[in-house]
């Protein structure tokens, strides 16, 4: 079967491709030729990957699902959260982004923080929505080189590493993005053997 994954992070679609079962093909915006950036213009994780999902599936007709994620920081009132990508400023820009955390949790001892993704769908006309949340805290160095964002400041509750250290192994095993697709797989087996 064949899904389009409505997003422009080929991060995202890496971690998605190896999380799916071989027999989903996936098809991001980029292999569709869908170039335009979709605005992200919802006010929660949940808003925004259905604006993305329901994007693709009024213009394409296709089936399809959107992931919308975030980190929450607990001391500073859950941000960046929904404003992740752009917290910084609107050049997406990561190493700008991981300061600005690093900036605002100056003198702050609690780093407690979560990563949370919401995906949306839309498979044989119905839609769905699911969530995915880990737990853990962020140091003020940047360790390893592995995964994206802010994978590099960000320690799962349980480790002493960081995602972008423990490698896409871990990760995917115990991610937001993992537990979220953990639920959306156990959803279209449903469907499919329907
Ligand atoms: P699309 O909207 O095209 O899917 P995006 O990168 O803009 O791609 P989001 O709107 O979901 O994705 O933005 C979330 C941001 O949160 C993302 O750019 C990263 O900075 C961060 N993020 C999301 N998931 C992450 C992960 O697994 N590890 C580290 N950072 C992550």
């Amino acid at each position: 079967m064949i899904l389009i994954f409505a997003t422009h992070n080929d991060y995202k679609v890496i971690e998605l491709r190896k999380l799916l079962p071989p027999e989903i093909k996936l098809y991001s915006l980029t292999d569709i030729a869908c170039h335009e950036e979709i605005p992200e213009t919802g006010n929660s994780l949940e808003a925004n990957a259905k604006i993305k999902a329901d994007y693709v599936k009024y213009k394409y007709g296709l089936d399809c699902f959107a992931d919308d994620s975030g980190l929450e920081i607990e001391v500073l009132g859950g941000a960046p959260g929904v404003h992740s990508a752009r917290y910084a400023g609107d050049q997406k820009d990561n190493e700008a982004n991981i300061k600005k955390v690093w900036k605002e949790l100056k003198g702050k001892s609690n780093t407690k923080a979560c990563f949370k993704t919401q995906i949306y769908a839309h498979i044989y006309n119905q839609s769905f929505s699911f969530e995915g949340r880990v737990d853990g805290k962020i140091i003020l160095e940047s360790k390893g080189l592995g995964g994206f964002g802010y994978d590099p400041i960000f320690i799962p509750k349980g480790y002493d590493k960081t995602f972008a250290e423990l490698g896409e192994e871990i990760k995917n095993k115990i991610s937001h993005r993992a537990i979220a697709v953990a639920s959306f797989l156990s959803t279209l087996q449903h469907i499919y053997n329907k």
